[in-house]
C-alpha cells in the first residue's frame, strides 16, 4: 500500500528567522508506515516550497491509496484546499487529516470539508496503521480508536486512543524522507552558520495556560524518553546527518530536572558536547541546573514568560511564573552567558496600557549585548481551538456563537500571515498594541525593511489598510516624539 504525507506551508513570516526542518510528527508517521511494510512519500512544504498545483501533480503521480495531510490551525486552509483538489486528482484514496488542528477541531472540520474522509484525533503512530488496515478491508472505522469519521452522513467521535506508553520503544522520525533538509538547516550561532538537527524528548505537558492548546492535545499529561534513547538520537543527527547542533523541540525540556542532569551527563560522557537549545520554564530553573546544561554545550534558552505583570501571569493566564524568577533566571543565564530568548504576548483579558508597558520594561531586561537585540519575541494574542481563550472569546461574544474553523470572517481581526486566526482583544485596542509594537522594534532594531513584501500583501485588503494605517500613526507618534509616551 503506498501512503502520502503532506505538510502544507502556512505563515511565510516565520521563514525569515528559523530554519525549517523536518515536521517531526510526520517523521514518526512515516517510520510507523515503513516499519509495517508499507511504502510512503512525504512533501513538507515549509521545506520545499511548493505551489499548489505542483503538490497535486506530484501526488496524482504517485498515486497513494491514503493521503494524510498534517497541519495546525495556522495552515488549515492550505490543508482543506489541498484536501479538496487531491479528492479530485486520486478520487479512491482515503484523505486523512492529522495533526494540532484536527486533533482539537476534528467535528468542526469534518462537517464542513467533505474532501476529509477522518480526521486522527492524538498521536498518528498506531493509527495510521489501523488505517492501513481499514482501507485494505481489514478493520471497519467504528473499531478504530482515536479517529472522527462520517458514517450514513453523521460525524462519529471514536474512543480516545490510548498514549504510546513507551516513547523510547519509537523509531525515530523518517528524515530520510525530507530532501534536502540538511542543506537548509543552518543557523546562526554565535556568529556562526551551523546545521542543526532537532529531537523530542517528551511529549505534553503538565500546565495549563489560558491560550495553549498543549493540556488538550495531550491529555494535561507528560511522558518522558529514557536519557539513554535521548542521547542515542544525538549521536544519530551527528553521524548520520552530520548536524554540528542540535534543537530540543520539546514545549518544556526542562519539566523533570533530574532527567536533564542525566542527559547533561550522558551528552558530556559521549563526547556530544555541541551547541544547543531547549525551552524552559523558570519556575523549575536553578542557577546550578542552568550551569549542568551549559556545560553540555546549551547556548540559547527559550522561555514563555507572556507578561511582565505579576497580576496577569497568577490571576489570568494561570502561568504559575512570576516575574522575580523570570529576573532570576535572566540573570544566571548572563552570568552563565546563555542566551535568553523570551516571548511575550499582549492583549491578555483585562490587560490595560499600564500593565502592557510592564511586559516592555520586562522584556528591555533580556536584552543580550553580544547576540544583537533580537532576543524576545512579541506578539498579539490570538484563539487557537482547544484553549481557555477560545471559551473566553465565546463568552465575550468576540467570536460568534456558530464560528467554524473552516470559514474566513471577514470582520474578525487576524494578523497579516497568520493564517486567519483570529485575534483576541479585550481592553488593548489594536491602535494601542500597534504602538507598543512600533515602540518594541524601535528598541529592538528588528529588521522591519525584511517584512515589506509581506506588507504589501496585507495592504491589499481594507482591514489590511486600517491595521498598517494605525502602525504608521504610531511609526510617526514614536519619531516625533521618541519611544516614551
Ligand atoms: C516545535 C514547534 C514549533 C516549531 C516547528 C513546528 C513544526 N512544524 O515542526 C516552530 C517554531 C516553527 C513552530 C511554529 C509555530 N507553532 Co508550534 N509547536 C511546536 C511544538 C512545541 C512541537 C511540535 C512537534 O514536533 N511535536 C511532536 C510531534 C510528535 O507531535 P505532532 O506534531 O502533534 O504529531 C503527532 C500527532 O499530531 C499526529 N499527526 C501529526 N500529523 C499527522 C498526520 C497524519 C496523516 C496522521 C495520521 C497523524 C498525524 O501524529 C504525530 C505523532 O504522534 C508544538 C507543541 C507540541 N508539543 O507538539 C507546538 C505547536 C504545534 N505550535 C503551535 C503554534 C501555535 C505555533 C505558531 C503559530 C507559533 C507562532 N505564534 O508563530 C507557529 C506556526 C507555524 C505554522 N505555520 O505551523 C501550537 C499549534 C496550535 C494549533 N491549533 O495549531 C502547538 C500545538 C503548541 C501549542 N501551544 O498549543 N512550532
Ligand atoms: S504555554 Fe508552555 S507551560 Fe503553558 S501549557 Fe503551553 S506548553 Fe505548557
Amino acid at each position: 500500500m503506498k501512503i502520502q504525507l503532506i505538510v502544507p506551508s502556512g505563515y511565510q513570516g516565520i521563514k525569515e528567522s528559523i530554519p525549517f526542518l523536518p515536521t517531526l510528527g510526520v517523521g514518526y508517521v512515516a517510520s510507523a508506515v515503513e516499519a509495517a511494510g508499507h511504502q510512503v512519500s512525504v512533501i513538507d512544504n515549509f521545506i520545499e516550497n511548493l505551489r499548489e498545483k505542483e503538490i497535486i501533480k506530484r501526488v496524482a503521480g504517485y498515486g497513494a491509496d491514503i493521503v494524510g495531510l498534517s497541519f495546525g490551525s495556522e495552515n488549515r486552509f492550505e490543508a482543506f484546499s489541498l484536501s479538496e483538489k487531491i479528492k479530485k486528482v486520486l478520487p479512491d484514496a482515503l484523505v486523512v487529516a492529522g495533526g494540532p488542528h484536527p486533533t482539537l477541531a476534528a467535528e468542526d472540520m469534518l462537517k464542513n470539508i467533505g474532501s476529509v474522509d477522518i480526521a486522527v484525533i492524538g498521536e498518528g503512530e498506531e493509527a495510521i496503521v489501523d488505517l492501513i488496515n481499514l482501507k485494505c478491508g481489514r478493520k471497519e472505522a467504528g473499531k478504530i480508536e482515536g479517529v472522527a469519521y462520517r458514517d450514513a452522513g453523521k460525524i462519529k467521535l471514536a474512543s480516545p486512543r490510548r498514549q504510546i506508553s513507551d516513547l523510547d520503544s519509537l523509531p525515530y522520525p523518517a528524515r530520510h524522507l525530507f530532501g534536502d533538509w540538511p542543506e537548509k538547516s543552518g543557523i546562526l550561532i554565535r556568529g556562526k552558520s551551523l546545521r542543526i538537527g532537532h529531537l523530542m524528548t517528551s511529549r505534553g505537558c503538565v500546565f495549563k495556560c489560558n491560550f495553549c492548546s498543549e493540556s488538550r492535545i495531550w491529555q494535561n499529561k507528560i511522558r518522558f524518553r529514557s536519557p539513554e534513547s535521548v542521547v542515542g538520537e544525538i549521536r544519530h543527527l551527528v553521524d548520520e546527518w552530520k548536524m554540528q547542533a542540535y534543537w530540543f523541540y520539546d514545549s518544556v525540556f526542562t519539566t523533570d530536572p533530574r532527567r536533564v542532569i542525566d542527559i547533561c551527563d550522558l551528552i558530556i560522557k559521549r563526547g556530544l558536547v555541541l551547541p544547543w537549545r531547549c525551552n524552559i520554564r523558570v519556575d523549575n530553573m536553578s542557577k546550578e541546573l542552568l550551569a549542568k546544561m551549559k556545560e553540555a554545550g546549551c547556548y540559547l534558552v527559550g522561555l514563555g514568560v507572556e507578561s511582565g505583570s505579576d497580576r496577569i501571569l497568577k490571576e489570568v493566564i494561570n502561568k504559575r511564573i512570576n516575574t522575580g524568577q523570570v529576573r532570576d533566571c535572566i540573570r544566571w543565564c548572563k552570568e552563565l552567558d546563555i542566551i535568553p530568548h523570551a516571548f511575550f504576548v499582549l492583549s491578555h483579558p483585562t490587560e490595560g496600557m499600564e500593565e502592557a508597558r510592564l511586559s516592555i520594561d520586562l522584556m528591555k531586561e533580556f536584552y543580550v549585548e553580544k547576540e544583537g537585540r533580537g532576543s524576545v519575541g512579541l506578539g498579539i494574542m490570538r484563539i487557537y481551538p482547544g484553549t481557555d481563550i477560545e471559551k473566553k472569546a465565546h463568552d465575550q461574544g468576540i467570536l460568534p456563537k456558530d464560528y467554524s474553523w473552516t470559514k474566513r470572517y471577514k470582520d474578525l481581526e487576524s494578523l497579516p500571515m497568520q493564517g486567519d486566526v483570529p485575534v483576541y482583544t479585550d481592553r488593548l485596542s489594536m491602535k494601542e498594541m500597534s504602538g507598543l509594537i512600533f515602540q518594541w522594534q524601535q528598541i529592538s532594531c528588528d529588521p522591519f525593511l525584511k517584512r515589506i513584501p509581506y506588507i504589501f500583501r496585507d495592504l491589499l485588503t481594507f482591514r489590511g489598510l486600517i491595521k498598517y494605517f494605525y502602525f504608521g500613526l504610531a511609526f510617526i507618534k514614536v519619531k516625533l516624539f521618541g519611544i516614551k509616551d
